[in-house]
C-alpha cells in the first residue's frame, strides 16, 4: 500500500511573520515525515495553475497576486490520515472560524492572510504535489521513530 502523502505551503504571509520552524514543528512532532521540502517565489501563472479550481470567484486576483508576492515554503509530508490530519490542524479557511491551536486559529485574523495551504483531499494531494514537484524531489527514507509513533 502506497504512503498517504500532502502537499502544504507556508504562504508568503508566514514566511514573513517567521512561522516556518514553528509550523514544521507541528507537523514534525505529530510523527508524520517530511519528503520534500524547498523556497520559491511563485510566478503568477503557477499560483493560477495551483488555485485553478478557484479562476472565476471574485478572490481568484488577489489570491493569486498574494501566493506570488514573496517567498513560499512547499512541502510534501507523508504519514497515516495526513490529508485530513493536516486540514485539521490547519484549521478553518476564515482564521476567525478555526479553533484555537491551529495554525489559522493560533496565527492569522483574515482570510486572505490565512498562512498555510494543504491538500483537501488525496486527489488534489495527487495534483499539487505534481505541480510543485518532480518524483526525484521526493525523498524516500526511514524514520527510526516509526516504531513508536505507529503499531
Ligand atoms: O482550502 P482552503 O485554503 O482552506 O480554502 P479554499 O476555499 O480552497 O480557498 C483557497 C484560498 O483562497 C484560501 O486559503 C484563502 C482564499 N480565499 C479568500 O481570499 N477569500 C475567500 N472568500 C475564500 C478563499
Ligand atoms: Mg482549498
Amino acid at each position: 500500500e502506497e504512503a498517504e502523502r500532502t502537499f502544504i505551503a507556508i504562504k508568503p504571509d508566514g514566511v514573513q511573520r517567521g512561522l516556518i520552524a514553528d509550523i514544521i514543528a507541528r507537523f514534525e512532532r505529530k510523527g508524520y515525515k517530511l519528503v520534500a521540502v524547498k523556497i520559491l517565489v511563485p510566478t503568477k501563472e503557477f499560483a493560477g495553475k495551483h488555485y485553478a479550481e478557484h479562476e472565476g470567484r471574485p478572490f481568484f486576483e488577489g489570491l493569486t497576486d498574494f501566493l506570488s508576492s514573496g517567498p513560499v515554503l512547499a512541502m510534501v509530508w507523508e504519514g497515516q490520515g495526513v490529508v485530513t490530519y493536516g486540514r485539521k490542524m490547519i484549521g478553518a479557511t476564515k482564521p476567525l472560524e478555526s479553533a484555537p491551536g491551529t495554525i489559522r486559529g493560533d496565527f492569522g485574523i483574515q482570510v486572505g492572510r490565512n498562512i498555510i495551504h494543504g491538500s483537501d483531499s488525496p486527489d488534489s494531494a495527487k495534483k499539487e504535489i505534481g505541480l510543485w514537484f518532480t518524483p526525484e524531489d521526493l525523498v524516500s527514507y526511514g524514520l527510526d521513530i516509526h516504531k513508536w509513533v505507529y503499531e
